[in-house]
């Protein structure tokens, strides 16, 4: 299996994932670190055999993590990420959960099965993943909790240790992060973007059918009114 790193140029794009060793510089890195380790307010979630972690939203972060939140929406990231991409991105918008959060990897078998990353919106949409924290239980090396990727049909490692950005487009390629052993920590920030960030068509009929079941016909007109 090939490890993948160092593939910073667009080309490398086409295989729709690159990593980005060394992100930030590391009196930056180290601050946001800081920040991340001392929100301590995360929510579990399990879907069983899925997904098992805890989770600090985007809603938590606004109010508490500032240096995580001007990071997301800096400019700087942006036109990085373009250029690795080769495309002009977005953010995504603040309701959505996935926009900007905290993943937390701190119990035995807390992991995540292979998935894609739905995509809502118009244009393409990508994930920004920056580990903050992996290491194991000695504090030697990192955590057995490793992100694999399915890139032409094969199974890649896709290596997360602290500062080193992955960024790939989540509806195209299928990932996965395996579990961490006892006394394991692994901290990732995962942030998306879009090239578009208006929602898709489908879904929004979708939840324009929704809101008129709450508000009646208006909901529909009005929508259509705000969206053109
Ligand atoms: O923890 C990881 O490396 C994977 C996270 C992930 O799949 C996501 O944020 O969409
Ligand atoms: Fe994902």
């Amino acid at each position: 299996m090939t490890p993948l790193v160092g593939t910073a140029n667009a080309s490398a794009f086409a295989e729709h994932l690159a990593v980005l060793p060394d992100f930030l510089p590391p009196e930056h890195f180290t601050a946001l670190a800081r920040e991340v380790e001392g929100l301590g307010c995360t929510e579990r979630s399990y879907v069983p055999t899925h997904k098992q972690g805890g989770t600090i939203a985007f809603d938590t972060l606004r109010p508490h993590a500032p240096g995580v939140v001007g990071f997301y929406r800096s400019a700087e990231l942006r036109d990085r990420l373009g250029s690795v991409i080769g495309a002009t991105l977005k953010v995504t918008p603040e309701g959505d959960y996935s926009s900007c959060s905290i993943l937390v990897y701190e119990r035995p078998g807390d992991h995540i099965g292979w998935h894609y990353d739905h995509n809502f919106y118009r244009g393409r949409h990508f994930t920004v993943l920056l580990p903050v924290v992996n290491r194991n239980a000695a504090g030697s090396g990192l955590s057995a909790g490793r992100l694999f990727a399915k890139i032409g049909g094969a199974e890649r490692l896709v290596p997360t240790p602290p500062n080193q950005l992955v960024v790939f487009e989540g509806a195209k390629v299928l990932h996965r992060a395996t579990p961490i052993d006892e006394g394991e920590r692994r901290v990732v920030l995962s942030m998306t973007f879009g090239t578009d960030p208006r929602i898709s068509l489908p879904f929004e009929l979708a939840r324009r059918v929704k809101d008129m079941a709450f508000f009646g016909l208006r909901a529909l007109w009005g929508g259509r009114r705000r969206g053109a």
